[in-house]
């Protein structure tokens, strides 16, 4: 972290640049839904960091890899700060203790931090506090930030919407079918990698995906009504010679193999994101949908607030009356609060 600060920076971005304890504490604060204000102070500062998020399945080697690529990047001299996400943890013990020993050789730098995030603390779900956790660590200026998720499900999908760079970590011998096939989550791969090289079956595995790449996975993102969606590169507008090509590498986490290459695959993509405008594509589309789910949310807030409980149970017994529908119900309570204007001839 720089010691030379700038007089004009806010008191938060201050004091989280200069001691890590204040780090921790704000994203406690976060964890907790107390930091709207300090979020918004901090959010002038953010942008710079390089979000690089890793996923995949139980026990292919995420934190293994994170914590070698966290080495690689310190070596190159670059701070590097670490979200290890747990959605199905009601407690983060576990995961902190399991990665606080896969990470040791981490602990003591200053030039990294990580931190271990489970539902626990995510009043706003965990996919928004993970949002923001990055948010504080970039405005820290954390150059790399590499969150680690395990992969399955949509909250894993939303947390690697927060990522510009996101890696799927497939290992040998997890079943005859690659995993990624069943989680569905090769879609969101921009780097595909095949830990546990030393491991038989890591040819095969990599063979597998790399079929699995040339056979109709070919995709392109685009903005369909504000969501960035994945569908087949069929369209003859993406033109393929400039098109993303998915790298699959391989990397044995635990002695270091194939970092540095995995490293290089990792800047071509930062590369290619700058050059081909997508960098700013895909952050447009996170900031719109972050602000349509908080939009939702806010609105529903204010909306129950307005709205006297007695006239809303009114409602529900016409309703369960079948004297009225369930959605002319929502508009004639939504009309209450937010009146429709009469439109001018
Ligand atoms: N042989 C071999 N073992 C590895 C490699 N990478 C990780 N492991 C081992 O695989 C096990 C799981 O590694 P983790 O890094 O904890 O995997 P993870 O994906 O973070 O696991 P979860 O967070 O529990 O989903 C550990 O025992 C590692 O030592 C590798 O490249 N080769
Ligand atoms: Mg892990």
């Amino acid at each position: 972290m720089s010691d030379e600060i700038a007089p004009s920076l806010p008191p938060v971005v201050k004091a989280i640049r200069s001691s890590r304890r204040e780090l921790s504490r704000l994203l406690t604060r976060i964890e907790n839904g107390e930091a709207d204000k300090d979020l918004a102070a901090l959010f002038p500062l953010t942008g710079s960091a390089h979000i690089i998020g890793v996923t995949g399945a139980p026990g292919t080697g995420k934190s293994s890899l994170v914590n070698a690529l966290a080495k690689h990047y310190r070596t190159t001299g670059r701070t590097v700060g670490i979200v290890a996400v747990d959605p199905t943890s009601p407690f983060s013990g576990g995961a902190v203790l399991g990665d606080r020993i896969r990470m040791r050789d981490l602990s003591g730098d200053p030039g990294v931090f990580i931190r271990s995030m489970a539902t626990r603390g995510s009043l706003g779900g965990l996919a928004h506090t993970t949002v923001e956790v990055v948010r504080a660590l970039d405005a820290a200026s954390f150059e790399v930030i590499l969150i680690e998720t395990v992969g399955a499900g949509q909250s894993e999908v939303e947390i690697a919407g927060a990522a510009q760079t996101t890696l799927v970590i497939e290992a040998p011998g997890l079943g005859d079918d690659v995993q990624a096939i069943k989680a569905g989550i090769l879609e969101i791969a921009d780097i595909l990698v095949v830990n546990k090289a030393d491991r038989p079956g890591a040819e095969s595995t990599t063979r597998a995906l790399r079929a699995m790449l040339d056979l109709g996975h070919r995709t392109e993102r685009i903005v369909h009504h504000g969501q960035l969606m994945t569908v087949p590169a069929a369209n003859p507008r993406v033109d393929e010679s400039s098109a993303w090509q998915t790298p699959v590498a391989q990397t044995v986490a635990i002695n270091g193999t194939g970092i540095a290459e995995l490293a290089e695959h990792i800047t071509n993509h930062l590369r290619y994101l700058h050059q081909s405008g997508t960098l700013q594509l895909r952050e447009r589309v996170r900031i719109e949908s972050e602000m349509t789910d908080l939009l939702r949310e806010t609105l529903l807030m204010r909306l129950l607030h307005q709205t006297d409980p007695a006239h809303l149970g009114a409602l529900v017994d016409q309703v369960q009356l079948r004297r009225l529908d369930p959605v002319s119900a929502a508009h004639l309570l939504i009309d209450l609060s937010f009146p429709r204007e009469e439109k001018q001839p």
